[in-house]
Formats: structure tokens, sequence, C-alpha cells
């Protein structure tokens, strides 16, 4: 049984990761939050310590260290808002614990260079949740086109469609997921698991264009080694296709390789679990396969938009 220590225990995603200890039999040991609406903690580990100071949590942690090795912690998972992530994976490094941090791990490519370092010298490990690369569906097309290129490894680039909304009312905008500075924008915040999800099935990215960015939505052109990619990505209601917002729909999540449709829509909820499990077992998602993702979405922010065309995405064509 590992020792774990959570960040951010308050918000909307830590449930997930408290599952995720519960069912993988560890147990909370300390949590921490600057909010204290926590009492979810009782449903899961009711007697963990709960901190609202970070010095309080620090030096408790700290204690555990060096007189309590029963109760020592293995693992931190962090839940905080995105710009705080580097600084919280530091922290898990220092006090001799590896990290489980939630995606994106960090805002920039160059947060990774100092991250690598650290893991290096501690000798601990950091890990991210990219749950999408262990969806069942996902994984069978993973398959599907890794056979596929190696029965003909000249064929033609696939034609690729990725529409993803998800509605998020005005509270969104007015959270730290609507600065640009904490969350990293809508190509960050929602599309790192895309653009992650997209490298990992098409490999490296050759070419990269944004043709239209705001605080809502955002849409582009992504050539990858094995597919040309038209995206489009949304936190808009009013982007919803008709026949989504008729079932009474709050997201729509397309994927078209060639024409035909990728089911995956179904079988988010426990992917959590799965990333925690392979992560335990020495096989989670690292710094050097967060990267590639990490510096698609830091270009595309940093990116001029060019303006919409017949190349775009036919949502922004609209
Ligand atoms: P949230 O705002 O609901 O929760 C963040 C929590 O962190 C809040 O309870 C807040 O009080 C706390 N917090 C803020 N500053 C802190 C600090 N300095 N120290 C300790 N706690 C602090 O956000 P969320 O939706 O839970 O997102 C948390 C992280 O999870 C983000 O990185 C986000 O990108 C990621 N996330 C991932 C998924 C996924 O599908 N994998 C889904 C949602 C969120
Ligand atoms: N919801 C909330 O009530 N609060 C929130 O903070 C978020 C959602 P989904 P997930 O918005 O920050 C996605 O769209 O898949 C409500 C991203 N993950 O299924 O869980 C929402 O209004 C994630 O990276 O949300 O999370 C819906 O009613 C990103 O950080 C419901 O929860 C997160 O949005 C479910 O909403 C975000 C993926 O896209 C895989």
């Amino acid at each position: 049984m590992k020792n774990f220590a959570l960040i951010g225990v308050g918000g909307y995603i830590a449930p997930r990761h408290l599952k995720a200890i519960k069912e993988t039999n560890n147990r909370l040991v300390a949590a921490l939050d600057v909010n204290d609406s926590v009492g979810i903690l009782d449903r899961f580990f009711p007697d963990v310590s709960f901190f609202t100071e970070f010095e309080r949590f620090d030096r408790y942690v700290e204690k555990l260290r060096r007189q309590d090795p029963a109760r020592r912690i293995d693992y931190v998972s962090i839940c905080s808002p995105n710009y705080l992530h580097d600084a919280h994976i530091r922290f898990a490094l220092r006090v001799g614990a590896n990290a489980i941090c939630e995606k994106p791990l960090v805002l920039s490519p160059w947060n990774l260079d100092a991250l690598e370092e650290m893991e290096a010298e501690s000798g601990k490990k950091v890990c991210t949740i990219l749950q999408l690369r262990v969806h069942p569906s996902l994984v069978a097309l993973k398959d599907t086109l890794a056979a596929a290129h190696e029965a003909k490894p000249n064929q033609q680039k696939h034609d690729v469609i990725l529409t993803y909304i998800t509605s998020r009312g005005p509270w969104y905008h007015n959270s730290w997921k609507g600065n640009l500075d904490k969350a990293g924008g809508v190509a960050t915040n929602i599309g790192i698991h895309f653009f992650d999800l997209l490298i990992w099935l098409f490999g490296a990215v050759q070419n990269s264009e944004v043709h239209h960015a705001d605080g809502h939505r955002t849409g582009g052109v992504v050539e990858l080694e094995r597919a040309r990619v038209r995206w489009f990505l949304s936190v808009d209601r009013s982007d919803l296709p008709q026949a989504a917002t008729d079932q009474g729909l709050s997201t729509f999540r397309s994927i078209t390789v060639d024409g035909k449709e990728v089911e995956f829509s179904e079988g988010f909820t426990d992917l959590h679990t799965v990333v925690y499990q392979r992560t335990l077992e020495g096989n989670g998602f690292g710094l050097k396969d967060a990267r590639p993702a990490i510096v698609l979405a830091h270009e595309i922010r940093e990116a001029k938009p060019q303006g919409v065309s017949s190349a775009s995405h036919e949502f922004l064509q609209e």
C-alpha cells in the first residue's frame, strides 16, 4: 500500500483521483486546498489530515518523512490550476515523493527542462494524466492504424477532422480556466488531450496553422507524419450542432479518419483509475511523453491566427 498526498482536493477533478487512489488499494494521508469545501474526503478517506495552508501541509509531510516511515508520502497527486503544476511537482520531488499531475503537466516547454533535471536529481518520477491514451476505442484505433501503416508504409496521409465542443457557462471565463496566463486558453486547457492523442496516433508534428482563436473557440490545421488534421475546439454552447442541441446534449465529440467516425463518446469515467494503475506499475506517462503536445499547444497559443479559408474546419467556415 502506497501513501498519497493530494493538492487541490476541493476541485472538480479531485474526486476522480480520490476514487483512483482508493480503487488501486492505496491510502490518502494528507490533502491540501486553499478552499475548505472538502467534505468529499469523508466519502473516501475519513481520517486524512487536511490543510488549507501550504506551509502547514509542507511541515506535516516533512514530519512524516523524518519521523513516521510507515506514513511517509510516496506519491503526491496534483489537481491544482494549470499554472501551479510545476511548483507543486517540485514540492513532491523535494519531499522524496513521485508526482502524478493533472494535464497539462506545464504550460510552457521550458518548464519541462527544469523538471527533467529535478527528476534526475531526485531519482523520483513525474507522471501525468493523459486518459485518452487508455480509452479502449482509441487504443483499438491506434492498433488498427499501426497495422495498416505496417502493411502499407507509403500510403497517403490520413484526412482527419477533430471537432470537440464542451459547453461551459459564464463561470468558466471568470475562473482561472478562462485566464490565459493561468490555464493557457482553450487549445491548451481542453485541446492538450487531443493534440497528445493525435501525435500518439499519427506521429510527430510537421506544420501547424491556427486559423481562428478567441476566448471561446479555436481552430486550425496540423500536419503530422501520417495525417493532416483540421481541428476545432470550443467551450461555447452556440457552436453545438443542431442535432446535439435537440437531444439536450452539452458536449459534441467527434473524430473522423478518412471520413469514418471514431466512436469514443462513452467510457470516459473510469480512465483516471486505469492511468493510476499503469503509473503505479511503473508504466505511467512521463515528462517525455507529455512534451510533444505541450510544445504544440504552446506554439498554437503563440501563433497569430491566419484567418478562415476553405482549408479550415467546416465549423469555422459557418
Ligand atoms: P478546480 O478549479 O475545480 O479545482 C482546483 C482546486 O485547486 C480548487 O479546489 C482550488 O481551491 C485549489 N487550489 C487553487 N490554488 C491552490 C493552491 N495554491 N494550493 C492548493 N490548492 C489550490 O479545477 P479542476 O477542474 O479540478 O482542475 C484541476 C486540474 O485538473 C487542472 O490542471 C485541470 O486542467 C485538470 N483537469 C483535468 C481533467 C481531465 O480530463 N484529465 C478534467 C478537469 C480538470
Ligand atoms: N464541469 C464542471 O461542472 N466543472 C468543471 O470544472 C468542468 C466541467 P466534460 P471533462 O473544463 O477544465 C474537460 O466536458 O471531460 C461539468 C477536459 N477533459 O465531460 O471532465 C461540465 O459542465 C479537461 O481537460 O469535462 O473535462 C459538464 O456538465 C478540462 O480541464 C460535466 O462537468 C475540463 O474539461 C462534464 O464535462 C475543464 C477532456 O476533455 C477529456
